[in-house]
């Protein structure tokens, strides 16, 4: 039976310490600012948004939330982002994704000034994150990093098998794992045999958004398993990417979804916010 990974516990953990950075952040007249623009009202876009708001509450962290009707336009969009941008009182700006079809999510991620991109997805911040030197770290997936870290689990040398290929998960998880000397096969949808792959993972994370994707006949004996999916059934609940019940059993670690890896990426998000407003001047 696998040790259950609590990332809510460490997510409170971490946020109680940086909560005391937020005070000596005001104490030198500095005081955190978030602005979180959510456009429509996609109902998971709105929890995730309230997790957010409460989480700078809880830190003592300032947040501004903008929210737009789904018909906004872009450039009405672009053009609080820009003010946004100019604005020296905000430390951090993230736009809630998914957007509305008619807005350009590219042309919105870019207009984001990179020294407020809390979310990491602007493009010079990616390439930082190619590079290895970057200031922002990508929410999830530095959020599951803190969590192999809390559990003393050492990814150098090991196989790690990424399942899923996005520019918010998939792909910045790869790059911090190769960056403590794992060796990263990226699995996607269009991945023949996939079982083959997650066979030989001693470290399986999973970020696709398919209930019973991962069953216990394709883990390794011992194997640590972190689910980053957030599927929400019908009943509901949530639940993740891993049969969790089953590969309990049969995995070393596992994380639960909820109370694993989504505590963890609102931690990173709060990390990233006082980072922004360390750095300003
Ligand atoms: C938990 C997200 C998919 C697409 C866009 C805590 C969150 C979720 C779960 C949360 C997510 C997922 C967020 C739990 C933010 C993580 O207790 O298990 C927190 O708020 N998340 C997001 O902003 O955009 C997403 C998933």
């Amino acid at each position: 039976m696998a040790v259950i990974m609590d990332g809510k516990a460490l997510s409170e953990k971490l946020k109680n310490n940086l909560k005391n950075e937020v005070e000596g952040l005001k104490n030198k007249g500095k005081n955190p600012c978030l602005a979180v623009i959510i456009v429509g009202d996609n109902p998971a876009s709105k929890i995730y948004v309230n997790n957010k708001k409460k989480s700078c509450e809880a830190l003592g962290i300032k947040s501004l939330e903008y929210a737009l009707p789904a018909d906004t336009t872009e450039e009405k969009l672009l053009t609080l982002i820009s003010s946004l941008n100019e604005d020296e009182s905000v430390d951090g700006i993230l736009c809630q994704l998914p957007l509305p079809s008619h807005i350009c999510e590219k042309n919105v991620i870019n207009s984001i000034s990179p020294e407020k991109d809390v979310d990491a997805f602007h493009p010079e911040n990616v390439g930082h994150i190619m590079i290895g030197d970057y200031t922002f770290l990508p929410c999830t997936p530095a959020g599951v990093m803190e969590i192999l870290k809390e559990y003393d689990i050492d990814v150098s040398g090991k196989n790690c098998v990424v399942v899923g290929r996005s520019n918010i998960v998939g792909k910045p998880m790869t790059m911090l794992l190769l960056k403590e000397n794992a060796t990263v096969t990226v699995c996607h949808s269009r991945t023949q045999n996939l079982c083959e792959f997650t066979k030989k993972a001693d470290v399986l994370v999973s970020a696709v958004g398919k209930p019973n994707l991962i069953t216990a006949d394709m883990i390794k004996e011992n194997a640590v398993v972190i689910d980053v999916a957030i599927n929400r059934l019908e009943s509901g609940k949530l639940c993740g990417d891993v049969d969790f019940e089953a590969v309990k059993e049969k995995a070393s670690y596992i994380t639960p979804v909820p109370g694993g890896v989504g505590p963890m990426t609102i931690a990173t998000l709060m990390k990233n916010t006082v980072t922004a407003a360390k750095k300003k001047v």
